[in-house]
């Protein structure tokens, strides 16, 4: 039971100008492949086979470094397509926007401390909005680890994600990460997010 790329739900083109084709086409088609590829042929032929893709993640710290790593590429780049739109951006509504101002205030606190956490990940890594037993909580993380990994400082369910590692933007914004984090507002699949929160 190999794993699989996901296709994306709308073009390589469709989030213009914020993140160019371009780049979507690579990092899809490409670096999501080679993790998928890698992850399939990390697990080939052991037990690990048998897993879903949240079991490997829960007990990571039994297995090898490349299913952590490949593994995690696998699944955080699933949900990141998956948090993007064309035509997205603005504010939650209903019961996220609620926990939202719960947990940071406002709206505007929340934008500006998950920024923050996407501009100083040292390196490669991901910005995650993540559903905790204490309310929601903005982390980071390094490489490709996440909040499902047993590993993870901040553990619970992700409701939002940004890559920040240099091939997610370097094409459009070379060395100009914070141009990208503010793109990325414009392209936030809210609705999408929202359903994740209600679970
Ligand atoms: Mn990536």
């Amino acid at each position: 039971m190999a794993f699989k790329l996901p296709e994306l739900s709308y073009n390589y083109d469709a989030l213009e100008p914020y993140i160019d084709a371009r780049t979507m086409e690579i990092h899809h088609s490409k670096h999501h492949n080679a993790y998928t590829n890698n992850l399939n042929v990390a697990i080939s032929g052991t037990e690990m086979e048998n897993l879903s893709i949240e079991e490997l993640l829960k007990n990571i710290s039994k297995y090898p470094i490349a299913v952590k790593n490949n593994g995690g590429g696998f699944y955080n780049h699933s949900l990141f397509w998956k948090f993007m739109k064309p035509k997205g951006g603005g504010q939650p509504a209903g019961p996220l926007l609620d926990a939202i101002k719960k947990s940071f205030g406002s709206f505007d606190d929340f934008r500006k401390q998950f920024s923050t956490a996407a501009a100083t990940r040292f390196g490669s890594g991901w910005a995650w909005l993540v559903k905790t037993p204490k309310g929601l909580v903005v982390t980071s993380t390094a490489n490709q680890d996440n909040p499902l990994m047993d590993i993870a400082e901040v553990k619970g369910t992700p409701i939002l994600t940004l890559d920040v590692w240099e091939h997610a933007y370097y094409l459009k914004y070379q060395n100009r990460r914070p141009e990208y984090i503010e793109a990325f507002w414009n392209v936030i699949n809210w609705d999408y997010a929202a359903e994740v929160f209600k679970g």
